[in-house]
Formats: C-alpha cells, structure tokens, sequence
C-alpha cells in the first residue's frame, strides 16, 4: 500500500461518499493522486462503506465484477473486484427503479448466491457451493461516481465497484445447474445484449470461489445471509427514464424493473 496518511484516505472516502449521495461526479482519484494503487483502492472503499454503516446502513453481503470478458472490455479495466453490499441499495423485483439522486446508471444481468454458511480464505468450488442456500437471477444497478463513467483499478475498487442497487429475483435451490445459462436483457421487449452465465469466469460458482478468497485476504468473511452477485455475463445498458428493463436467465427466471425519475 502506498503512503498515505489516513487523513487523506478519509478525504478520498468522504469525497466519494458525498458524491453518491449528492448524485454529483467527481474527478477521478487517480487524477489528484496518479500513485494510488489497488491495495489503497480497497482501503478507501473500507472507509466509505464504514460512512454508510455509521448512518444506519446494514452490510448484506458483496458483489463481484469484472467476472467477465464483456465486462472488462465495456469500462477498460481487466481485473476481478469486488465491493460491498448494503440493505438501503435494495431495489425490490417487478417494482419501480428511480434514476433520481443517480449520476449515469447503468443495469447489467446477474448470478445471485446467498450463502447458508459462512466462507472465507482459499476454498474449493466444491466447499464453496456447499455454502449455497440458494441461487436467482439478478440485476445490479451499476453507477460510477466518477466524470464520465471512466476510471482505472484503484479508482473503481475504491468506488466500491461502482454499485448502486441490486434487485434479487425468485430463489431456486443450491443444487440447481448454472454452468451455461442463456441470458437475455431486454429494453421494451428488445432484446440488447445476449450471454451465458458460462461467461462469468467459465462457470459463476468461481466467482464465487475468488469472493471467498479476495473477501479473506482483506481479512473478513462471506456469511451466512449474505448475497454474492458473481459479475455480469454481458455489458451493462445506460438507463433512461421510462425504459422497462428486464434479465431473463434460462431457468431461474426473470427480474425486472420500471425505470423512472428524471434524466440524470
Ligand atoms: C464496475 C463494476 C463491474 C460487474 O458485474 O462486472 C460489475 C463497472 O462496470 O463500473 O459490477
Ligand atoms: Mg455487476
């Protein structure tokens, strides 16, 4: 980690805080300061997710990104992240996701877990699985608060991953197969990009596996209860007021959400 005193850390998160709730982008951290690196990246992130808690904001599990090569190519970064998830970012299936107090939001297709039991550190896919209560499809609301949707590694991991929202549709059992699942996401009944779970590191329950390991290595754990989004399979749509957005995956289901508000 590179040398940097915690005031300056807690600047970053509180710049980075202040920017999601206020719906306003800032420039990138590794505009104003070129040597951050990864490792600081997830310390920022630490601290501006500590900002939510101390608000009354509840930890409900993770999500991980840049699980697959669609993913990367769309925002130019080509690592696995991960960031947190809270209760407040919730947005329930079928109902109304308002673009209001959101910079450029974007909705890509997701593989959901929620655990049984907890996990952490270097696990088989095997042992990984036999933490798994169950499994949906899944849409996450991505929203960078940085200027333009642009950014390099530490800038989004300390962003926590650019998460915004997660919407979590109906829950099938552990054992269900969803190696090779067709996903199709649909704006008004158009279909606008078309994949398959396999795309997500060749099979979602690595991503799995890698939030197990990356989660361990900053020294927490998966736990019971929590929710795992494994990355999306296909690029993210920009979202706009008005539009229907739905994610069908090949036998788990649809989710689905009404966009509204303003145009940000
Ligand atoms: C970073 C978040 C990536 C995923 O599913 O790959 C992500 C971004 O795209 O801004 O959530
Ligand atoms: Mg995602």
């Amino acid at each position: 980690m590179i040398d940097l005193e915690k005031p300056s850390l807690d600047k970053f998160a509180s710049q980075l805080d202040e920017a999601a709730r206020a719906g306003v982008a800032v420039a990138q951290l590794s505009e104003i300061y070129p040597d951050l690196d990864v490792t600081t990246g997830y310390a920022i992130q630490k601290l501006v997710i500590q900002r939510r808690v101390c608000r009354g904001k509840r930890r409900v599990g993770i999500k991980m990104g840049l699980t697959s090569r669609a993913k990367m190519r769309q925002v130019g970064v080509d690592q696995v992240i991960w960031g947190r998830l809270t209760e407040d970012m919730r947005v329930d299936e079928g109902s109304d996701l308002t673009l209001a107090g959101r910079i450029h939001p974007r909705a890509e297709p997701e593989i959901v877990f929620i655990l049984k039991k907890p996990i952490a550190g270097r696990v088989s896919a095997a042992e990984a699985m036999s933490a798994v209560e169950a499994v949906a499809p899944g849409m996450e609301i991505i929203d960078s608060r940085y200027q333009n949707f642009k950014f390099n590694l530490p800038d989004v991991v300390a962003d926590n991953a650019s998460s915004s929202g997660f919407v979590v549709g109906p829950l099938h059992p552990a054992g269900t197969d969803i190696g090779n699942l067709g996903i199709v996401v649909r704006v008004d009944g158009e279909a606008v990009q078309i994949g398959s779970s396999a795309a997500i590191l060749g099979h979602p329950v690595r991503a799995l596996v890698a939030a197990a390991r990356m989660v361990g290595e900053a020294g927490e754990s998966l736990q019971a209860g929590d929710i795992v989004l494994g990355g999306a399979p296909t690029e993210a749509v920009t979202l706009r007021p008005g539009m229907h957005v739905r994610a069908e995956v090949q036998g788990l289901g649809t989710v689905a959400v009404a966009v509204t508000g303003e145009r940000p």
